[in-house]
Formats: C-alpha cells, sequence, structure tokens
C-alpha cells in the first residue's frame, strides 16, 4: 500500500478573507494522521509549506489578481514538493489553504510520466482569468491555470502549459458561476455537473459519469475537494459558503465511489476556514470524508 503523505499549506493570500491559513491545523487537530492510520495506512506528516503572510506584503497592489508574487512562489515550493512525493511513490494529501494551491498540486500531478484527470468539488467554478474575475483573488482561478487559461506566471508554473486536458475533468457541486466565467467554462469544455443536475439524477449517477471521465484514458484521478462543495449546514467554516450545496450523505456516498473506483492518486482538500466554525466542524467534516475516500466503510 502506499504511504499517505500530507502536506499543509497555510495560504489565504488567494482570497478576500482572513482564516483560511489556519486550515491545515484545524484538519490535523481534528485527526487526520490517526484516523488514516486507523485504516490501516502509514501516514507521513511532511509539515508545512512557508506561506507569507497578507500583512508582511504590499497587499494588493495588482488589482485583478491580488498577491500574484506570492502565489506563484507558494504554488512553486508546492509544486516542487508534491513532485518529489509521487516520484517517490507516495500519495499527497494536500491541506489548504485557499484554492489557488492547486495551482502548484495539479502542476505537480501533470509533471510525472502517468496522465491523470481530475475532478474537483466545489460551488464555484475556479475557472476565472485576470479579465473575467469580479474579486481579484487568485482562488477563483486554478481551474482555468490549469487548463492554460490566465496569467502566463501562473500558468507555465513547473515550465509547461496546460496542465491538464478538459476531456479528463470534471466540476461536481457547482451553483455559484460568474457571468464570465460560465462563457470561459464553455469555451474550454469542462464537464459540470451542477446541484441542479446532482438533485435531479442523484449523486450516485453524477459521481459514476464523474469518474467515468476522469478515468477515461488516464492512469488516475486528482482529487481537489473544496469544502464548499458542502451546503453550509455541514460546513460552514468555509471562506465563502453558498447555500444549496451537497449534502453529508451524498457527500460521503461521492467519497466512497472514489474509494471503490481505486482511482485516487492525490487529493487536495482546501478553504477550511475555522474561525468561522463552531467547535472545529468544518474540519471535522474534512477528516470524515478523507476516511470515506481512504476506504472506511460500515462493515
Ligand atoms: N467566483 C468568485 C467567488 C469565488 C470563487 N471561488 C471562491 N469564491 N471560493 C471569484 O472571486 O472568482
Ligand atoms: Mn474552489
Ligand atoms: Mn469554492
Amino acid at each position: 500500500m502506499k504511504e499517505l503523505h500530507i502536506i499543509g499549506v497555510p495560504s489565504d493570500l488567494g482570497q478576500g478573507r482572513r482564516g483560511v491559513d489556519m486550515g491545515p491545523s484545524a484538519i490535523r487537530y481534528a485527526g487526520l494522521s490517526g484516523r488514516l492510520e486507523g485504516l490501516g495506512y502509514h501516514v507521513r506528516d511532511l509539515g508545512n509549506i512557508n506561506v507569507p503572510t497578507p500583512e508582511m506584503t504590499k497587499a494588493a497592489d495588482h488589482k485583478s489578481l491580488r498577491y500574484l508574487p506570492e502565489v506563484t512562489k507558494v504554488c512553486t515550493d508546492l509544486f516542487g514538493m508534491v513532485n518529489k512525493v509521487v516520484k517517490d511513490g507516495h500519495l499527497p494529501i494536500i491541506l489548504g489553504g485557499d484554492h489557488s494551491i492547486a495551482i502548484g498540486s495539479v502542476a505537480a500531478m501533470a509533471n510525472q510520466d502517468q496522465t491523470y484527470g481530475v475532478i474537483w468539488f466545489d460551488a464555484h467554478g475556479d475557472m476565472n482569468t485576470e479579465e473575467t474575475t469580479p474579486t481579484g483573488n487568485i482562488h477563483g482561478m486554478p481551474l482555468a491555470v490549469s487548463l492554460g487559461y490566465g496569467h502566463p506566471d501562473l500558468v507555465n508554473i513547473g515550465g509547461f502549459q496546460p496542465k491538464i486536458k478538459s476531456g479528463n475533468v470534471v466540476l461536481v457541486g457547482i451553483r455559484s458561476i460568474d457571468e464570465d466565467e460560465a462563457k470561459l467554462m464553455k469555451q474550454a469544455g469542462v464537464k459540470a455537473y451542477t446541484m441542479a443536475e446532482i438533485d435531479k439524477r442523484g449523486m450516485a449517477a453524477v459521481m459514476a459519469e464523474a469518474i467515468q471521465i476522469a478515468t477515461d484514458g488516464t492512469d488516475g484521478v486528482h482529487l481537489s475537494l473544496d469544502l464548499d462543495a458542502l451546503d453550509p449546514t455541514f460546513a460552514p467554516g468555509v471562506g465563502t459558503p453558498v447555500n444549496g450545496g451537497v449534502t453529508y450523505r451524498e457527500g460521503h456516498l461521492a467519497m466512497e465511489m472514489l474509494a471503490a473506483s481505486g482511482a485516487v492518486v492525490s487529493v487536495d482538500v482546501v478553504e477550511v476556514n475555522p474561525i468561522l466554525d463552531k467547535q472545529n466542524q468544518t474540519a471535522v467534516m474534512a477528516v470524515e470524508l478523507l476516511q470515506s475516500l481512504f476506504g472506511k466503510t460500515v462493515m
């Protein structure tokens, strides 16, 4: 069995609200390593990537790409670290931090001899660019960047682009898309399962298709799990909560189906903001979802 290697990225540079920088601590405090060891895995925690705090930097001098140099550096460092973990034969679990960090982790997975599909759990499309962003926050852009759209400093992390092909990329859980972002999603040809589709067809049917798309002709799947995909009832501690999300049971079903597929080779767990929580409940939810993802069953 592969070892699971945990990497924390305490970054809140990619979004507008403080607190997601505490995500890695919150998820560790919720017992991640012990829970995964309880499932029989060898777990190694590699600690955190060094991330500057917003107070250290000259803030928003780039209005439509806030903290561009800092985010680029963090993602480049993460690229190096994840790249090494995977080349050494281990499975990386990357704890955010805001979702901008996925620019680094997806880049590392794309840098391997194998090719991987991507399943992106999110309330949002994360398909904005410098031209379409309403906020300037880079956490609204990582999927676009991975597909080759966006600022060259971000798109070229790792020295090649695009990182992924739209034919093997799936969004699940979306319910908040900006107008021009939707245009790029269509243009790029990314398959997106909205909450309406999950309501109509059920999570099981949606996930079966999502896994099919992400594994078709690939050697595995990178799961990018934004906790805001879940309904705020179950995951209130996220930077930008949106009502009408994935339920506790649907979330676990999705993770169990991914576990059964045996396809997952790397995971991001992002946007956990414990400041907005009661008793660390969103990090606890994240850890429970990871238990299901790594094979926890009832019997
Ligand atoms: N689409 C908006 C809001 C947003 C994106 N991702 C999150 N929020 N978490 C934006 O800023 O790009
Ligand atoms: Mn996201
Ligand atoms: Mn989101």
